[in-house]
């Protein structure tokens, strides 16, 4: 089967699920509740949102309907029968400034939602193919990829063979690649969570990726989870975000708060200059946030750093280790850029942490804690001793 035909056949499919998700938000609630008991992830067919109660699907499916010029709501479903994961994107046209991307993991897998800036080249190379761009990035970047994984992961090459080979195909079918410049968006949310994060686009095309792998190592992207979306002249006239919180990421590591209360925040995630080999990922840094889910010990931090590395069998496969729940965070940035990330921190055990390979050891594994609700009250009345002092 030719490789554009495969990846229009997932369009199409892509968008007559979209199709049937918007027409059955539409029809109501009582609808939305048929739906979602009847395309659970079972053997049944259908898109199916799997993992979640049919009562938490209504709340994530209300998201979807909410998207605006501001808003881009992003549900990740998983079609059971054919293992695709798919995007389901409120927009696919908003105008230019500060956007809010939420991103709503329905599915039983880990998932972020990357955007490129597509140089000019790729638009005018995806014109002379006679393709849409998005089915251009898939036959000419993703395919190769994937195709370069194979032999790697099976064994019989070497890491440094496969990035030797994986350079060749790449430049060859799609030498503006080096030019598509990575604009953030929502980190890594674990399935069933929802994450948020605001980043500034300037007008231009978009193409957006997740290439967490399944446990055959194909990619997301290789099945289906690639998205575009056009940002207009027009401007959002969205105001910047407000931060209450700063994180600074550099080469040498992250920067972060040590002092966090519980509740409400917009951290501001900033971006030193990336290292110009990468980190031996192909890969710069990000900032994802992790939370511990019963605490910590060693085996689960060196089990987590492990997982952060795409490059290993069992890297970036399927979900974050047992313990661990990812709640987003922001995906790459080129240095001096920022991105904002909002999330509701209840007490408990968290960390500052970026996708490359060993984070603890680049200093990117930064632990923190939200105390309870007891410690961060004033000490009550009783304690105080009888000339009013604590
Ligand atoms: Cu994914």
């Amino acid at each position: 089967m030719p490789v554009n035909q495969k990846f229009s056949q997932k369009r199409a499919l892509m968008k007559n699920s979209k199709k049937l998700f918007y027409s059955l938000t539409r029809s109501g609630i009582i609808m939305l509740t048929l739906f979602f008991t009847i395309n659970g992830c079972s053997e049944e067919s259908g898109i199916a949102t799997d993992s979640l109660s049919g009562e938490e699907n209504l709340t994530k499916a209300n998201f979807v309907a909410k998207g605006g010029p501001n808003l881009v709501d992003i549900t990740s479903l998983h079609d059971h029968d054919t293992n695709e994961h798919l995007f389901e994107v409120s927009e696919d046209e908003i105008p230019s400034g500060w956007t809010t991307f939420r991103f709503n993991n329905s599915s039983h897998s880990d998932h972020f939602y990357l955007l490129y800036k597509v140089p000019e080249a790729a638009i005018e190379a995806a014109d002379a193919a006679g393709e849409p761009i998005l089915d251009h990035w898939y036959n000419t970047v993703t395919e190769p990829f994937q195709q370069e994984w194979n032999p790697y992961i099976e064994g019989d090459i070497d890491f440094g063979t496969f990035v030797n080979n994986l350079f060749g195909a790449v430049l060859s079918s799609a030498p503006w690649f080096v030019d598509a410049v990575p604009m953030g968006g929502p980190g890594l949310t674990s399935a069933g969570q929802t994450s948020l994060t605001t980043v500034k686009l300037p007008a231009g095309t978009y193409v957006a990726e997740c290439y967490v792998k399944d446990e055959n190592q194909e990619f997301h992207s290789y099945n289906g989870m690639l998205d575009v979306i056009r940002v207009t002249d027009e401007a959002s006239g969205k105001k910047e975000p407000r931060a209450t919180m700063e994180v600074t990421v550099t080469q040498d590591g992250i920067e972060h708060e040590k002092s966090v209360r519980p509740g409400m925040h917009t951290v501001a995630i900033h971006f030193g200059p990336q290292p110009a080999a990468g980190y031996g990922h192909l890969l710069g840094h990000n900032v994802q946030l992790v939370r511990f889910d019963d605490g910590y010990d060693q085996q689960l931090l060196d089990e987590l750093g492990a997982w952060m590395n795409w490059t290993t069998e069992e890297g970036f496969v399927h979900r974050a280790p047992e313990g661990t729940t990812f709640i987003g965070g922001s995906m790459e940035m080129t240095g001096g850029n920022m991105a904002y990330y909002h999330v509701n921190l209840k007490p408990g055990s968290y960390a500052w942490i970026a996708e490359v390979p060993d984070p603890a050891g680049k200093d990117m594994l930064k632990i923190f804690s939200t105390p309870f609700g007891r410690e961060v009250q004033a000490k009550p009345a009783a304690f105080l001793d009888r000339k009013g002092r604590r």
